[in-house]
């Protein structure tokens, strides 16, 4: 049997991507560190979410060495499309921002090159590995206790970092009165579908309209990803798959010969949309890092761009920390990361709800909402504004 590590520096609880690239940035720095992973290998990397990277994040990943297959296959866009009463306009990220643009590139994708690189290294990456407790954080000797092939084993760190999502154990091992939360649940949800079919775009279109918002993004020149806002608790299978096109068909109509093109649908989910916060990020010797720490809704696609950003800090963090002995920057984390947590989610909560109806909303509001849309498509200061935080503002 292989013999499991008991002790090291970084104990990262989590193999999502905040967990992964946090383990590929400190195993590139030399600093040691051990993942766990509650799920099989199979399972993480083929869990369908987003797909977007950032300039910050394609940048860490170039610098660690896992971008080759992102360099050869993404994406790249230098625009969004907004539509809204039956016309399109066009958000051009490079004029607008001094050059900034976003990757499509799919998160199942970003997570097997990680896993891939950290095997191949022989650095410890252990699924199927599910972690039960965190305790002593505040002794100043964590221990991790995770159960494994039936055996109860632990795990002794100098830190501890959650990177285990939002229902993670880690935040939760912190006690009642340590963290603010701050919360905001929508009241509609997404309905998304993978299809083999083409892209009917060549950006991603973001569509308002009287039957709700609508999306259209993309994974290869193949395979399209669409999203229709639906009402909570829908269930994926009342819909047929004709219905599901023919809704979209509505929701992206326009005045023109633009089309939408129908193909075998292959996946189908209805996700919750949440905006959520926790602070601060860090308790003793215990840190949360991505969406253990907060959520956004996916308008705006800033999820996993904020979950590489927290682990790029961190990364960084630890780093200083091993070579000079100094917590400074360690101690900065929380702070440094949550000034970046909170405009990503007034941006997140800004697309969302100026592109969503919600149930019952009133003509006033919809109004509010055209009224914006409008003023985005005729200044460019207000299009900056939507290009600044969609492309990604500097990771510090
Ligand atoms: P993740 O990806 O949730 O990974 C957490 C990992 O921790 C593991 N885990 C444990 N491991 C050991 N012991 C335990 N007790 C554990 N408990 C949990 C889990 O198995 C998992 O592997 O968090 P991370 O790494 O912070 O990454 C964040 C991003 O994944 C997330 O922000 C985005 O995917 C959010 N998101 C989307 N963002 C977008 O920008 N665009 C999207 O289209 C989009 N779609 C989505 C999404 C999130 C979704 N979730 C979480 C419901 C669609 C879905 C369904
Ligand atoms: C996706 O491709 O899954 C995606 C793209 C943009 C978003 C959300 C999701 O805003």
């Amino acid at each position: 049997m292989r013999t499991l590590p008991t002790r090291t520096t970084v104990g990262i609880v989590g193999g999502g991507p905040a967990g992964l690239l946090l383990a590929r940035l400190l195993h590139r720095a030399g600093v040691d560190c051990v993942v766990l992973e509650s799920r099989d290998r199979a399972y993480v990397e083929q869990r369908q979410r987003a797909g977007i990277l950032e300039q910050g994040t394609v940048d860490a990943l170039r610098a660690c060495g896992a971008a080759d297959r992102l360099d050869r296959e993404g994406l790249v866009h230098d625009g969004v499309e907004l539509r809204w009463d039956r016309r399109g306009h066009r958000i051009d990220f490079p004029s607008l921002t001094g050059g900034r643009k976003v990757w499509v590139y799919a998160q199942t994708e970003v997570v097997k090159d990680l896993i891939a690189l950290q095997l191949a290294d022989g650095a410890p990456l252990l699924f199927e590995a599910q972690v039960t407790a965190v305790t002593g954080a505040d002794t100043g000797r964590p221990v991790v206790h995770y159960r494994h092939e039936g055996v109860e084993r632990t795990l002794e760190c100098d830190y501890v970092v959650g990177c285990d999502g939002f229902h993670g154990v880690v935040r939760q091992a912190i006690p009642d009165g340590e963290l603010r939360t701050f919360e905001r649940v929508y009241p509609y949800s997404w309905f998304g579908i993978l299809a083999d079919v083409p892209p009917s775009c060549d950006e991603l279109i973001y569509a308002h309209s009287p039957r709700g918002f609508a999306l259209h993004s993309m994974r290869s020149p193949t395979v399209s990803r669409l999203y229709l806002q639906v009402p909570n608790g829908t269930d994926p299978a009342a819909w047929t798959d004709e219905q599901i096109w023919d809704e979209l068909e509505a929701r992206f109509a326009i005045d023109g010969d633009w089309k939408l093109e129908r193909g075998p649908i292959t996946q189908k989910a209805v996700l919750p949309m949440r905006s959520f916060v926790t602070e601060p990020m860090r308790w003793g010797r215990v840190l949360l890092a991505g969406d253990a720490a907060h959520i956004v809704p996916p308008t705006g696609a800033k999820g996993l761009n904020l979950a590489a950003s927290d682990v790029i800090v961190l990364a960084r963090a630890f780093t200083a920390l091993a070579r000079t002995g100094s917590t400074a920057e360690l101690d900065a984390y929380s702070d440094t990361c949550l000034r970046r947590v909170w405009r990503a989610e007034h941006f997140s909560w800004f697309m969302t709800t100026t592109l969503h109806t919600a149930p019952g909303q009133s003509e006033f509001d919809t109004r509010l909402q055209l009224s914006q849309l409008d003023r985005i498509a005729s200044s460019p200061h207000a299009a900056a504004e939507l290009a600044e935080n969609y492309a990604g503002l500097p990771v510090f």
